[in-house]
């Protein structure tokens, strides 16, 4: 690694702060101080893990040095901050990350030599902090890193999970959940704040106080806990500005119940304390598939108005009661609907709390929120009953329902022109409570209707998306508030998914470009396009990529036993398991390929490009249909992965219990990714950036951002390029899906399609026949292949043989790679949260001099 060229700051001087160490003897002797006076250890006898805490418990430090002087300088400057409201941020691991956003690796590196350790291999002491299920908790997290590096005020607030995303474990092929103890060392990156306190009420009941025209109502809640802060610092890189993750844990009010204890009563004495630390002990492991239970609304309400408490208190610290001034000084961003009640609680805290009007406090609550949808799969689309909500919100149900009211009557008179008939159905439509559409007893509360009329924008993360939204689940809401509905392209942090994930890449393409200014300034990636056209350094590009996939090989190894061919195509899908994702369709083309190979004459065998297929991922775990896909996955490599005439052509592996880590260690090895959702379902996805970034071509449909991913690649080809050039691009057209559904059951088959599921349903492929699995996508009287597998099948074949027909040009292929990387640049998180910061929040950089 050459570490010396991050450490550079493209000429530019920089303060640098009082205690940051830059020789290794110094931070030697700190980390052992660390070692001895923090946890205890023996200076003579320091183990991987005490090295590990010394050296983290060292850099907290610096972090929290830099945090200080950070929020000092806002505190003093007062600018407009966001605050990202997000039940999941998945941030992984934060050693390297940190180390290398300080610009300390080299001093850090060698200190720990002198220990005997390398900090690679220290590095993976560290367990994933996985509070997220997948994109939408990662995107927070490369949110967080280019608030922090382009020095945008703004915090991050959510939940302080004591259980992440679950472990997964593959027993007999099967998927197991157990659950993610992440905390028993102890967690250096987090500072716990005992004085940063809210308490947090549920259920009881309502008082009301009429005097004249004035109603005032009081909140009597039976049950209270409280929220305590625990501050996780966001170094930004090349700045000294240092960000915060808030994330809130939930207490008793009161610890133990002594009288239960002294009657002898045990176990009751700490029922308190167990139903409150109950509210943030798991994240719920689902992807779109909200579950509909009390618990995880409880933990909604909890982390957002304890998020709110503390924005408001430290607001009034400063402007007192002038809440009119609130919206030039805060902009709260609701990732997904999980944060939606916080509309509601915003109502409650202006009106029952500080004693404004209903008309200022609401005029002020659509000022400062705003919403981003991540999907359109119905299942995600959070509706709460309203019974529940009652139950355990009975004011915050209330003001939903004036907020309703009126939200009704507004467009009573906004749709005025429209027959009576039709103005009833579009109301009906937008209602923020209404029915349940399968059981017309039971009121519903949509939190998506209530986002969208509580929030002053509204957007979608990529454009198919953005335009889907407007003509799909909120078509209405469009025709009333054309204004309201924006785009924002998700983005990833180019820092930990290129610089710190691909060192060797880093150098390369800064040896190329002559600086290292691309890292916060993507577009100057633009430059390696004349360099695709340069035989010397595509060679280098590939070795870099060789190099990446023996580290994969590595970990295959350790993690299947295998040893794996690293000059064969690695071909990579990973993302949660889902049918939209359609990992099922990809196993389909693996099962033909081997059938092709198994039909070939030794001589025909010579021709074949050998591949390595990898597929990882989560599956929910009330996810049959996802889990069946699991262990198809598992049962088709066991049969190809020990078949002699295959072996050496064909492989297929499941790795098991992906997460940030392990994608570290993917994408810098990929040749080929796989991104082939139905086209319109991935709302954007975020690994084909990543992918592309790191140089791996795209296999996909033109769904999410493929779509723009394929236009960028096309704008550096040249005005001649047309989009799709350079990507291998199959399948149906979004447009044409719902009638395409429509006609599934008429639709013909192809031959190889038909051959294929009757070998899995004879049981090819071990015991299982996976009836349930192959029905959904073939037999047209159980499933209905809602994903449309068998229209999309023999094109993606055709676009399979595509990718072959390249590989074995590989002065092409790399070409390809280079310019992919070239053109990534509009896909960093510091673009989006750039447009985010001018289009939405109106938040400007304030950085530390
Ligand atoms: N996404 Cl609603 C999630 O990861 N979890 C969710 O609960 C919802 C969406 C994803 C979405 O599927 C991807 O297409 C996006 O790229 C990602 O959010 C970030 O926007």
């Amino acid at each position: 690694l050459d570490v010396v060229s991050f450490r550079n700051n493209n000429g530019r001087k920089r303060a640098e702060t009082s205690k940051k160490p830059t020789d290794p003897e110094t931070v030697h002797s700190d980390v052992l101080a660390k070692v001895e006076f923090n946890s205890g250890g023996n200076r003579g006898q320091v183990t991987a893990l005490l090295a590990y805490q010394g050296l983290a418990w060292n850099l907290r430090e610096h972090l929290m040095e830099r945090m200080i002087a950070t929020q000092n300088l806002w505190r003093e400057k007062d600018p407009k901050f966001v605050y990202y409201l997000s039940a999941e941020f998945l941030m992984g691991r934060s050693l390297l990350n940190t180390i290398q956003n300080l610009e300390l690796y080299e001093p850090y590196a060698q200190a720990l030599k002198m220990l005997g350790y390398n900090l690679e291999t220290l590095a993976e002491k560290e367990r994933d902090a996985s509070l997220g299920n997948g994109g939408l908790g990662r995107l927070a997290a490369c949110f967080l890193d280019a608030m922090a590096t382009m020095n945008l005020p703004g915090w991050g607030y959510g939940i302080r999970y004591k259980y992440g995303m679950f472990k997964q474990i593959i027993k007999d092929g099967e998927q197991m959940e157990v659950p993610d103890v992440w905390l028993t060392d102890g967690n250096p990156w987090e500072v716990r704040r005992p004085d940063v306190v809210f308490p947090v009420s549920f259920g009881g009941k309502l008082k009301k106080t009429v005097t004249g025209s004035h109603e005032l109502v009081e909140w009597i809640p039976d049950e209270q806990v409280i929220a305590m802060a625990y501050d996780v610092p966001i170094p930004g890189f090349n700045t000294q500005n240092t960000g915060n993750l808030r994330l809130w844990e939930s207490l008793p009010v009161n610890e133990f119940d002594l009288d239960a204890f002294n009657k002898g009563d045990i176990l009751s004495a700490y029922n308190e304390k167990g139903r409150a630390e109950a509210i943030t002990s798991v994240l719920y492991p689902n992807d779109s598939t909200p579950e509909g239970k009390a618990l995880r609304l409880k933990q909604q309400y909890f982390f957002v108005s304890a998020s709110l408490q503390d924005v408001l208190a430290r607001f009034k610290k400063v402007h007192g009661n002038q809440f009119d001034l609130l919206p030039e000084k805060a902009c709260f961003q609701l990732n997904d609907t999980h944060p939606t009640i916080g509309i509601a609680e915003m109502v409650h805290l202006l009106v029952d709390k500080e004693g404004l009007d209903w008309e200022a406090a609401w005029g002020i609550t659509t000022k400062v929120f705003a919403f981003t949808n991540h999907t359109i799969m119905p299942e995600a689309l959070e509706k709460w009953p309203v019974k529940v909500m009652r139950e355990f919100l009975p004011r915050h149900m209330e003001i939903i329902e004036t907020i309703d009211t009126q939200w009704q009557a507004f467009l009573e008179e906004k749709l005025s022109e429209m027959p009576k008939a039709e103005k009833q159905a579009a109301i009906d439509r937008m209602a923020i409570v209404h029915p349940n559409q399968w059981n017309k007893e039971e009121m519903l509360v949509n939190m998506a209707h209530l986002a969208v009329v509580g929030s002053h924008t509204v957007n979608g993360v990529a454009q198919i998306h953005s335009d889907i939204i407007k003509s799909t689940i909120f078509k209405d809401f469009h025709g009333v508030f054309p204004l309201k509905f924006q785009n924002k392209t998700n983005g990833v942090t180019p820092r930990r998914w290129l610089v710190f994930s691909n060192t060797d890449l880093a150098t390369l393409i800064t040896e190329a470009l002559g600086t290292q200014e691309w890292m916060t300034n993507c577009k100057l990636l633009e430059g390696l396009k004349p360099f695709a056209e340069d035989a010397e350094f595509r060679k280098k590009w590939s070795a870099v990529k060789r190099k990446n996939k023996e580290r994969l090989g590595a970990k295959i190894r350790e993690l299947t036993g295998d040893d794996v061919d690293t000059s064969s195509m690695f071909d990579i899908q990973i993302k949660r398991i889902h049918e939209y994702k359609r990992q099922f369709l990809n196993v389909l083309s693996v099962i033909r390929r081997y059938n092709t190979i198994k039909a070939m004459t030794p001589e025909e065998r010579k021709s074949v490009v050998p591949r390595v297929c990898v597929i990882a991922g989560k599956a929910a775990s009330s996810y049959e249909r996802a889990k069946d896909i699991i262990r198809l996955v598992g049962a088709v490599g066991d049969t190809i992965n020990t078949d002699p005439e295959v072996r050496d052509l064909l492989r297929l592996y499941f790795l098991p219990d992906y997460n940030v880590s392990l994608a570290e260690v993917i994408i810098p090895a990929a040749d080929l990714s796989q991104h082939i959702s139905t086209a319109g379902t991935e709302a954007s996805g975020t690994s084909n950036m990543k992918f592309q970034m790191n140089g791996s071509l795209i296999l996909g449909t033109m769904d999410g951002a493929n779509i723009e991913i394929a236009e960028e690649i096309a704008a550096i080809q040249g005005p001649d390029a047309k989009v799709g050039d350079g990507l291998f691009i199959f399948g149906v057209d979004a447009k044409d899906v719902p009638k395409l559904r429509k006609e599934r059951k008429e639709f013909k088959t192809d031959p190889r399609w038909d051959e294929i599921m009757d070998m899995i349903k004879k049981g090819t492929f071990g015991n299982d026949k996976f009836e349930a699995l192959v029905d959904s996508v073939n037999d047209m009287t159980v499933g209905n292949d809602w994903f449309l597998l068998a229209n999309d099948f023999a094109t993606y074949l055709d676009v399979q043989d595509e990718v072959d027909a390249m590989w074995k040009n590989q002065d092409e292929w790399v070409r390809r790679s280079i310019l992919y990387t070239a053109s990534s640049g509009k896909f960093s998180s510091d673009r989006t949260i750039s447009q985010y910061a001018e289009e939405i929040w109106d938040v400007q950089p304030l950085a530390v001099a």
